[in-house]
């Protein structure tokens, strides 16, 4: 039996987390997660807990937030092993360099892997060859292939959400986070999943990425944590779309209403959704739905992203939406190498013309798991030296001319949508050096959005928000070169469209 600690800078239930610490548990194994936020003392928290096994999840950039504290806590448990999975290590284990804090990394879908590695550890035998793992061979990162992935997400125990749900704020709160599927039928060249279907899978034949729990499991799952958390007023589906698999929905609304009741926000594909679907969505309990416009120009939506959403398909679709009194949200991205500003205004345009209740702006980052990211970085657009944390929110990393102009108009897109002359306005102010009283804007906006039109609720998000003041005015009133990635916190826990894109 060993002991594993899971731990989070961002103050949020994870659902990757939690699948892994409740395939280490069903196998016997004690484990615990430790969110930096909700811990007076997290460093000693951690450490009188007495972990064998550390692990943590990371996105790019937030690779390295808890070195500090891994230094101190080998020192006093000596025989503490680190882990490192999610999206960064499994597209670039650089982080095996650093092997005084990292021992080995897992590539993709861990439930399995972990149990594995950690039964390895404990058993004192070899970690070289399990599949999915990286670890340091001769001085240099190496990665094991990978297994298979589960098939059936329904043969895996339910989410582990007691590791979460032990700290009052997270049990309390309005909305809780499920995840009804893994996957997406899109393949974004800006978004990480269409590399997870080509990268996080064995080389079985007819091995499918895209899974849906089904509408049974889910109810059940929710039930079993409704009986032990009863204060949630809302669900908010982390999936890339709920609609992965026509029909799905149908069934889902025939059930969710009896079984679960409560309302929800979800994802959805506007390129897989037909009116059938948002009628389902809404006798199901959905009260928003969020979608990834990205860009108002067709071309550079369909010919650089790949996103499948043609320009009819994106004006026909919300007036069903506005129809069956649904709200809804989009997701944009300012700053891709494929547009110009004036692609942006467009974008800017077509959401004044389709109106949604609120609007997500994030800057466009080249992840190297990405397409779009790669390419980036093997045409040397990238600027390698600058440092801009892991938000999408804040800075670009791209090496473009206009790029305050890009990041103001990022900060201004919501005044240009909905403010009257806003748009010409913007196109001025855009031009003025970059600024703290643009940075808030933007933040205004997201609070309002996350809060009011998709549910979540003032007084939590006021409450997140007075939680990591600290870290709200460290980012925003410090720039973004050389910071400590934790100063992000806030805004990577505000859920800005949990699209991929996010
Ligand atoms: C839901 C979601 C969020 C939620 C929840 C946070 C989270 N990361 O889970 C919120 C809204 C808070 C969020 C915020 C952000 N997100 Co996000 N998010 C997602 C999304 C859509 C789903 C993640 C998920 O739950 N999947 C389902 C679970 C079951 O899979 P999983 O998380 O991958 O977990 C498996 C493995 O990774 C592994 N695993 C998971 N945890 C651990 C831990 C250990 C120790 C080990 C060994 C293995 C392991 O095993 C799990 C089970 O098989 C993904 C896209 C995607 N499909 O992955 C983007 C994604 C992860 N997000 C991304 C980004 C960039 C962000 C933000 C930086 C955005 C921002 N605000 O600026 C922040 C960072 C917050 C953070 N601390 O992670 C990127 C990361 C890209 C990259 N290469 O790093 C992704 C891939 C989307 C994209 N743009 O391509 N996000
Ligand atoms: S951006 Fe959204 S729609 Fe596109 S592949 Fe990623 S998750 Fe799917």
């Amino acid at each position: 039996m060993a002991r594993v600690a899971f731990v989070v800078t961002t103050c949020h239930e994870f659902e990757g987390i939690k699948a892994v610490s409740a395939t280490l548990k069903q196998h016997g194994h004690e484990t615990d997660c430790f969110v930096t936020s909700e811990e007076k003392d997290f460093h000693g928290a951690v450490q009188d807990w007495g972990p064998d096994v550390l692990g943590i999840y990371a996105t790019t950039g937030q690779e390295n937030w808890c070195y500090g504290n891994i230094e101190r806590w080998r020192r006093e448990l000596p025989h503490l092993k680190v882990v490192m999975g999610g999206p960064h290590p499994s597209f670039e284990n650089d982080v095996l360099l650093d092997e005084e804090y990292v021992d080995a990394t897992i590539k993709g879908e861990a439930e399995t892997a972990l149990l594995d590695l950690v039964e390895a550890w404990a058993g004192n035998r070899s970690i070289e060859d399990i599949a999915n793992v990286g670890v340091l061979r001769d001085g240099k990162p190496w990665q094991n292939p990978i297994r298979p992935i589960i098939q059936d997400l329904d043969t895996l125990p339910f989410p582990d959400v007691d590791i979460f749900y032990k700290y009052p704020f997270l049990r309390n709160k309005r909305v809780l986070q499920v995840h009804a599927s893994r996957g997406c039928q899109n393949n974004c060249t800006y978004c990480t999943v269409p590399l997870m279907k080509k990268e996080w899978v064995s080389d079985r034949k007819k091995e499918r990425f895209n899974r849906t729990k089904s509408v049974d499991y889910l109810c059940e799952e929710m039930r079993d944590i409704l009986a032990r958390y009863p204060n949630f007023r809302m669900v908010n589906f982390g999936d890339a779309a709920l609609n992965m698999y026509r029909g799905w929905v149908d069934e889902f609304a025939a059930k969710w209403p009896k079984r679960v009741g409560l309302p929800f926000a979800c994802n959805v594909n506007i390129n897989y959704l037909n009116e059938n679907d948002i009628v389902c969505l809404k006798k199901a309990g959905c009260v928003s739905v969020q979608f990834g416009l990205e860009s108002g120009s067709e071309d550079v939506r369909l010919q650089v992203y790949k996103k499948g959403y043609t320009d009819e398909i994106v004006y026909r679709i919300p007036k069903l939406f506005k129809k069956h009194k649904i709200t809804f949200r989009t997701n944009n991205m300012m700053g891709s190498p494929a547009e110009s500003i004036d692609d942006m205004l467009e974008t800017v345009r077509v959401n004044q013309r389709i109106k949604p209740d609120g609007c997500t702006v994030l800057i466009y980052r080249p992840f190297k798991s990405t397409v779009l990211g790669r390419e980036d970085f093997e045409q040397g657009r990238v600027d390698l030296g600058k440092d801009i944390g892991p938000s999408l929110h804040f800075d670009s990393q791209l090496k473009r001319e206009d790029v305050d102009r890009v990041v103001n108009l990022q900060k201004l897109f919501n005044v240009a949508v909905y403010l009257p002359g806003g748009l010409s306005l913007v196109e001025q102010m855009i031009r003025l050096p970059r600024n703290r009283a643009y940075e808030w804007v933007h933040l205004a906006f997201l609070w309002y959005q996350h809060a009011v039109v998709s549910g979540y609720g003032m007084a939590d998000d006021l409450k997140l928000g007075l939680k990591n003041i600290g870290q709200i005015f460290g980012r925003l009133g410090g720039g973004t070169h050389g910071q400590r990635p934790t100063k992000n916190q806030f805004l990577e826990t505000l859920d800005t469209g949990i699209d991929g894109s996010v």
